[in-house]
C-alpha cells in the first residue's frame, strides 16, 4: 500500500472514532452512579464501549476508503478482478475479535460475581412487592420485624435485600443503584446494594404488573449512619413510614399516583377523585371519617362505582400507624386546612 492510502485510512478512522466517541460521551446514557455495584456496571459498559468504538473506527475507515477509491466509472460493466481470499487477513479478523470477546466475558463474569457478593456481614432487609406498593421489613426486636413504606439505607454499608411477591411478578430497580431483580411469587430472590452517595432515590417497579404499575414506586433514602440509627428507633417506636403530617403521608404513601386530590395538586385517574369524599360517604350511608379510614385499610370492602377491586394496595393497614391514618383521614376530609 502506498503511503498516501495509509494516511487516508487513518484520517477516516480518526473521524469515525471521534464521531462515535462524542455520541458515547455527550449523551447521558446511564444515570449517575450511587452504589458500588453501579460503579462496576459503568466500568463494564465503558470497557465494552471503548472496544466497540475502536472496531467501528476501523470498519468505517475501510468502508469509506473502499467506497471512494474503488468506485467504478458509470459505464464500467466489467467483472471485478478474480480474488481468492487472504489467509493472513482471515486469521487476524478471527483472532482479534475472539480475544476481545473473551476479555469482555471475563470482565463481565468478575463484575457479576462481585455484584452478587454482599460480604460477611450485610444488613438484611426484606422487600415485599404487591400490586401496587412496596414494603420493607427491617429486623426488629425479637422476631417481630419492623415494616415500613420507605427504604432507608446507611451509606457505605452492603445490604442484602430478600425479595418476595404476594401476587404477580414485580421487579425491584433503583436506577442509580444499577442492579435489578425480579420479585416472584413463591420463591425468594436476592439483590445486593452498597450505596455510596447520600441522597434520595426511587424504587421503580420494572415488570408490567397491572393497572397501577406506573404508580408502583417507593422512596429510598441513603443517609449517614447516625441518621439511620435514629430512623430505626423511630420505626421501632411506631413512626416508621413518615411523620404525621397528612399531606406528607399522602405523598410518600403514593396515593397521588392514582388519585386526583386538589389540595395535594395531583390529577391521576387510576382511582376515583378524592375531592368530595363526604359525598361518597353519604352515598354509602356512613360517617365520613369511618368511611375514608375503611376505604384506605380495606380497599376491597366497598368498591367505588366505575372502578375495579384489587387495584388499590392492601398494605396500608400495615405500613401506616394509627396516628398516621388519623392524620391522613383528616387531611382527606379537610384538605389540610384543619
Ligand atoms: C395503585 C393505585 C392506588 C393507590 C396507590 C391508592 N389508591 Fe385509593 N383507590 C384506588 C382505586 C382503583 C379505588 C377504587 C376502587 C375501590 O374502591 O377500592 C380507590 C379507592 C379509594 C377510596 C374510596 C373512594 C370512594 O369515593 O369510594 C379512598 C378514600 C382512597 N382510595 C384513598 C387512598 C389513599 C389515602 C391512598 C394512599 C394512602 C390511596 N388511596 C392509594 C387506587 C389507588
Ligand atoms: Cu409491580
Amino acid at each position: 500500500m502506498r503511503r498516501g492510502s495509509i494516511v487516508r485510512l487513518i484520517v477516516y478512522g480518526v473521524l469515525a472514532g471521534t464521531a462515535a466517541s462524542l455520541v458515547a460521551v455527550f449523551v447521558p446514557w446511564l444515570p449517575d452512579s450511587a452504589s458500588e455495584e453501579m460503579d462496576r456496571i459503568v466500568f463494564t459498559f465503558w470497557f465494552t464501549t471503548v472496544i466497540c468504538i475502536g472496531i467501528f473506527a476501523i470498519v468505517a475507515a475501510v468502508i469509506m476508503y473502499c467506497v471512494l477509491k474503488f468506485r467504478a466509472p458509470e459505464d464500467d460493466d466489467a467483472d471485478g478482478p478474480p480474488i481468492h481470499g487472504h489467509t493472513g487477513l482471515e486469521i487476524v479478523w478471527t483472532a482479534v475479535p475472539a480475544v476481545l470477546v473473551t476479555a469482555i466475558s471475563v470482565v463481565s463474569a468478575v463484575v457479576l460475581a462481585k455484584n452478587d457478593d454482599a460480604g460477611d456481614n450485610p444488613l438484611r432487609i426484606g422487600v415485599t412487592a404487591q400490586q401496587f406498593a412496596w414494603s420493607f421489613e427491617y429486623p426488629g426486636e425479637g422476631d417481630q420485624p419492623l415494616t415500613t413504606g420507605r427504604l432507608v439505607l446507611p451509606v457505605d454499608q452492603a445490604v442484602k435485600l430478600t425479595l418476595h411477591a404476594n401476587d404477580v411478578i414485580h421487579s425491584f430497580w433503583v436506577p442509580e443503584f444499577g442492579q435489578k431483580s425480579d420479585a416472584v411469587p413463591g420463591i425468594e430472590t436476592t439483590l445486593v446494594i452498597t450505596p455510596t452517595k447520600v441522597g434520595s432515590y426511587s424504587v421503580v417497579c420494572t415488570e408490567l404488573c397491572g393497572l397501577g404499575h406506573a404508580a408502583m414506586r417507593a422512596a429510598v433514602e441513603v443517609v449517614e449512619r447516625p441518621e439511620y440509627e435514629r430512623f430505626l428507633e423511630e420505626a421501632a417506636a411506631g413512626g416508621a413510614t413518615q411523620g404525621t403530617d397528612g399531606e406528607e403521608i399522602f405523598t410518600s404513601a403514593g396515593c397521588g399516583g392514582c388519585h386526583a386530590f386538589e389540595p395535594a395538586g395531583t390529577d391521576a385517574q387510576v382511582g376515583p377523585s378524592l375531592d368530595d369524599l363526604a359525598a361518597s360517604a353519604e352515598a354509602a350511608g356512613e360517617e365520613p371519617a369511618e368511611f375514608v379510614r375503611q376505604s384506605i385499610i380495606d380497599p376491597d370492602a366497598r368498591i367505588a362505582e366505575g372502578f375495579q377491586a384489587g387495584v388499590m394496595p392492601k398494605t396500608y393497614d400495615r405500613t401506616l400507624t394509627d396516628e398516621q391514618l388519623d392524620a391522613l383521614v383528616q387531611y382527606l376530609l379537610e384538605g389540610g386546612g384543619g
